[in-house]
């Protein structure tokens, strides 16, 4: 009997995949690609991810185009927060919280229950269709914030220069913990949601994750996210978690893949032989090609990325079943098509034969 799935990326992430390495990338759905800038014209961000059938058609348009091998829910970690009862505006300049957190006090005005969860049901709807649309063997992978990441969106609005700095004053102040606590609650039940109506994998996006001093994430962070994902895993067995964490050194990520999750998405400053091989058997591991990279001309890019695919190549088949192909953060607005279908096309050609 086969304990193989039939879809590659869930193969993958439970260390058991033979086959080729599956690919996908964050934001491959978004506005380097053209199917989805025509339908930026006809519609707002909000109301295509407001309105099911706009988001499935945004979420399978790049399956189409460059087959990818999973589809990722189209919507915004930011939608929890505005159910929450924060204000939120998306603009060309990207997103805005009209309110933002200001001490642990404003943690506890903060809208919890389901209520919160009613008002996210469009993401269901949208994982319902994008499920049905989608072939067997490709994977529909779910998301959210994680918590941490969360707290900078609602206590600074971004991650970006001096909003770093307000957001890890108010943590310090003693907001970060209870925001933790209240929002993984939301999150338990918002993993629930988008499982049962067909994601196959959830991913929990820590963009901020090297964001906020060591000792805090170590001593504050991890346990809030061991205790959400062992709780979702308790209740929800067969669905996959995918942990994505932007900016951990070395050590961190250690500490990072213990969290629970099945698979670690890391950043390009990783190196990703060595990840792979000192977690072999372990986690899975996602990652890891520079964005930055993607923008180069087709005809210099094409060099890197084989050179790129050969080191992989070279890292032991056993450490290797549980790579999941891709970036080391989302896909760049400014990134040619041509580069993205040159990266499927090298990926299968090279790694096909895996
Ligand atoms: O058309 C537009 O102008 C909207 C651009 C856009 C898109 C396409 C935003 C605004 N969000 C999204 C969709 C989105 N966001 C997806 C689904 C699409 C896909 O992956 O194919 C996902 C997974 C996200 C996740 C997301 N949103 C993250 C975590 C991952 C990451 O990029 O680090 C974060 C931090 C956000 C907030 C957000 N929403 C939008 C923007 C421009 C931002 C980033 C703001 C910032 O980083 O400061």
């Amino acid at each position: 009997m086969s304990d193989t799935t039939g879809k590659l990326l869930v193969d993958a992430i439970r260390l058991s995949n033979n086959a080729r390495p599956p690919v996908w990338f964050m934001r491959q759905a978004g506005r380097y690609h053209s199917h989805y800038r025509a339908l930026r014209k006809e519609h707002s961000f909000e109301r295509i991810c407001r309105t099911p059938a706009l988001a499935c058609e945004a979420a399978l348009g790049p399956i189409r185009d460059f087959d990818f091998d999973a589809a990722i829910l189209f919507s915004d970690i930011l939608f929890i927060l505005e159910a929450m009862g924060m204000d939120l505006a998306f603009s060309d300049a990207g997103p805005k919280l009209g309110r933002l957190l200001e001490n642990a006090a404003a943690v506890a005005r903060l809208r919890t229950g389901d209520a919160v969860i009613e008002k996210l049901s469009f993401q269901a709807e949208a994982a319902r269709l994008v499920r049905r649309q989608l072939p067997p063997e490709k994977t529909l992978i779910g998301f959210a914030g994680a918590p941490l990441t969360l707290f900078f969106f609602a206590a600074a609005g971004s991650h970006k220069g001096e909003a770093v700095k307000r957001a890890v004053g108010i943590a310090a102040s003693g907001a970060l913990e209870p925001f933790l606590a209240v929002v993984s609650e939301l999150l338990l039940d918002v993993m629930k949601m988008q499982a049962d109506a067909g994601a196959d994998v959830f991913a929990l996006f820590d963009s901020c994750a090297g964001d906020i001093p060591e000792i805090q994430y170590s001593a504050m962070v991890m346990p809030a996210l061991k205790k959400l994902i062992s709780r979702f895993k308790s209740e929800r067995p067969d669905t996959n978690v995918i942990y994505y964490a932007k900016g951990l050194s070395k050590s961190l990520l250690e500490e990072a893949a213990l969290c629970g999750a099945d698979c670690i998405g890391i950043d390009d400053t990783h190196d990703l032989p060595s990840v792979l091989i000192s977690q072999e058997g372990k986690v899975s591991i996602q990652g890891n090609f520079s964005p930055q990279q993607m923008l180069l001309p087709p005809g210099v890019l094409e060099p890197v990325l084989r050179a790129w695919l050969a080191r992989t190549q070279k890292v032991p088949a056993s450490a290797r079943k549980g790579w999941v192909c891709g970036l080391g953060h989302g896909v760049l607005p400014g990134v040619p098509e041509e580069n993205v279908r040159l990266f499927l096309r090298l990926q299968r050609a090279v790694l096909g034969t895996c």
